[in-house]
């Protein structure tokens, strides 16, 4: 047993050592004692050395951990977003949360870690010459046309008030809470939504936001941040902009940050890490696995080439092109490539899911998307497109038990069984068809996308909201129940983030057919929106579709509501179908339209 004549200090001959409240007591009495016997400069150097250490603790902290304690002392970390919605972002291109799915090993892979020095801008300016020749010229916007285009730009100016007020220069807006949220603090939702303020005529706001970009948009900020959403939102947003309206301020801002970007792609195979600092330069692969997602690495070739067209600089270009001449190369399951991809091995991930929904449904886009980009001039893009849909026609196309709903089904675990589920994300593919059969590939496609569109249709329609869920699962085999359904919705994905993939596919197929139905469908839509998501300062994503009386508002406006939601919905109903002409200009994934090349 412990005895005080241990420690041969008479100091403590008179604890009580059973007693620990005491002990305590005594101890820090004592304590003070001491500290009182000390004279102001022995207390002084006493703060300093106290000081000294403290800051040593945090200097060798982890970098992740300082960024957390600094994020909790702002009001970054009185935003919290409900979970259930995080989850399905995760998988699906939103606001993410980390450990999606549970793989992998955490942290990440670091690459490299230059000094940061933070820069306002690295461009120079007498290298940027004239664009080379596109199809495409500026464009001036006469603002609606007729009582539906009208009814989107109220809906638009509605949810951008909201945006101006309570979350001007930050991500996103929580309508609800009037609040923001921030992500990658690049003031998402005005890049993205620039473009559409211009097409849609809107002057006032669009200088709004043009001033603001020109004042407030650095990209020196120390803060790790997507490669992919980046890319497709704030490169895409920013290159639409200067090519619609010939501002070369856009242009500058697109080359800087298009130059902080590219050690993302300084990796042994080319294959980029997913996640990039824009500050200090430093790339490395998502906190929560060690691969990248299959959709990401392939789905930033039409900003970069774009960028390179625009600043004559082939580096962005060539940096890009060279993945999806890597990916090109990989072994495939008839066209169809796993969901996950490594950066330093440049390999697929080995029995990853097979989907055209999250983490796949881009790279089949950008295939087609490249090719139309580039003249029609790059037979590989158009071949591996033709052998992914042809893929997707022998494995995962499949119909439903009652209605013979076409869906697009996905492959799972080593041996590949089918799972009957699809993320609404996989509605982009009917537009997405319908855009190859206007260039000429089969027509086929085209039966396929009507098809599918019908499907998407349905997962509306059938909703008490008439608003789809996140993900649907399907009844493939037929059952004696009577009142057996095609489809169903699991708690866990009934919620809607105001996506535009549907609308998007409509607005596709209205544009190449001319048939009003389609005008009509996302009529019905925006109808749903404005019942059951528009709330006083804006539009929000809501937790359930299933219940009209109980549609958990999730208090949060996507940005691809304003970049792409809206501005579908918008061209949807341009009666012309001459706002954009889709043989001079092609949609990036986020509907930032990007012009069409001669080669
Ligand atoms: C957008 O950010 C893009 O369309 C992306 O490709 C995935 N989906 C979201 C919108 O749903």
């Amino acid at each position: 047993m412990f005895s005080p004549k241990d420690l041969g200090k008479t100091d403590y001959i008179s604890l009580n050592i059973h007693d620990s409240a005491s002990f305590a007591k005594g101890t820090s009495r004592s304590l003070w004692r001491q500290w009182n016997q000390l004279s102001r400069f022995q207390r002084n150097i006493l703060y300093f050395v106290i000081i000294i250490i403290l800051l040593l603790i945090f200097y060798l902290l982890p970098g992740d951990t300082k960024k957390t304690i600094l994020e909790n002392e702002s009001e970054y970390n009185n935003v919290e977003i409900a979970q259930e919605t995080l989850k399905s972002d995760a998988l699906a291109g939103a606001i993410p949360v980390d450990n999606v799915d549970g793989g992998g090993a955490g942290g990440g892979e670091v690459i490299e870690e230059p000094e940061f020095q933070p820069e306002i801008n690295q461009v120079d300016h007498d290298q940027i010459g004239e664009p080379p020749q596109h199809k495409s010229t500026i464009i001036k916007f006469d603002g609606p046309q007729n009582a539906r285009q009208k009814a989107v730009v109220a809906a638009l100016k509605h949810s951008w008030g909201g945006y101006t007020e309570f979350a001007w220069g930050h991500d996103n807006v929580k309508p609800i809470s009037k609040r923001y949220h921030e992500w990658f603090g690049l003031g998402l939702t005005i890049v993205d939504a620039l473009d559409t303020l211009y097409i849609m005529g809107l002057n006032d706001e669009y200088a709004e936001a043009r001033s603001w970009i020109e004042k407030n948009l650095v990209f020196t900020i120390n803060r790790d941040v997507n490669l992919f959403e980046v890319t497709i939102r704030v490169l895409g947003g920013l290159l639409a902009a200067y090519h619609l309206s010939g501002d070369r301020l856009f242009l500058t801002k697109a080359i800087d940050l298009g130059d902080r970007m590219m050690p993302a792609f300084s990796t042994r195979s080319g294959v980029p890490f997913s996640d990039i600092n824009l500050g200090t330069r430093n790339a490395h692969s998502p906190k929560w696995g060690p691969d990248s997602s299959t959709s990401e690495v392939t789905s930033i070739q039409l900003e970069f080439r774009d960028l390179s067209r625009s600043s004559n600089q082939p580096r962005f270009e060539s940096a890009a092109a060279k993945v999806s001449e890597h990916v090109h190369q990989l072994e495939k399951y008839d066209g169809l490539v796993p969901i996950f991809i490594n950066a330093n091995t440049g390999r697929f991930r080995e029995f990853a899911t097979i989907t055209l929904g999250a983490r796949g449904d881009s790279y089949y886009e950008y295939l087609l998307k490249q090719w139309i980009q580039t003249g029609k001039t790059i037979d590989y893009l158009k071949d591996d497109y033709l052998m992914g849909i042809a893929g997707t026609q022998k494995h995962l196309l499949k119909r439903t038990a009652v209605n013979k709903y076409l869906f697009i089904a996905e492959l799972v675990g080593p041996n590949k069984e089918i799972r009957p589920k699809m993320d609404h994300l996989t509605c982009y593919l009917g537009g997405t068809l319908a855009l190859g059969a206007h260039h000429g590939l089969p027509k086929e496609h085209m039966d396929i996308a009507n098809d599918l569109i019908k499907t998407c249709y349905q997962t509306y329609a059938i909703q008490p909201t008439f608003l789809a869920p996140e993900i649907t699962y399907f009844n493939i085999q037929k059952s004696e129940d009577e009142s057996q359904m095609d489809m169903y919705v699991k708690t866990n994905d009934a919620h809607n983030l105001l996506r535009p993939e549907f609308i998007e596919s409509l607005y596709y197929l209205y544009y190449f057919t001319g048939n009003k139905t389609f005008q009509d469908w996302g009529w019905q839509i925006f109808q749903a929106f404005e019942n059951y998501t528009k709330v006083e300062n804006g539009y929000t994503s809501i937790g359930n579709v299933r219940n009209t009386q109980n549609t958990r508002p999730q208090d949060l406006t996507e940005s691809f509501w304003f970049a792409e939601t809206l501005k579908y919905l918008y061209l949807l109903f341009d009666d012309s179908r001459q706002l954009i002409d889709l043989d001079k200009w092609v949609f990036n994934s986020e509907g930032h339209p990007l012009p069409i090349y001669e080669s």
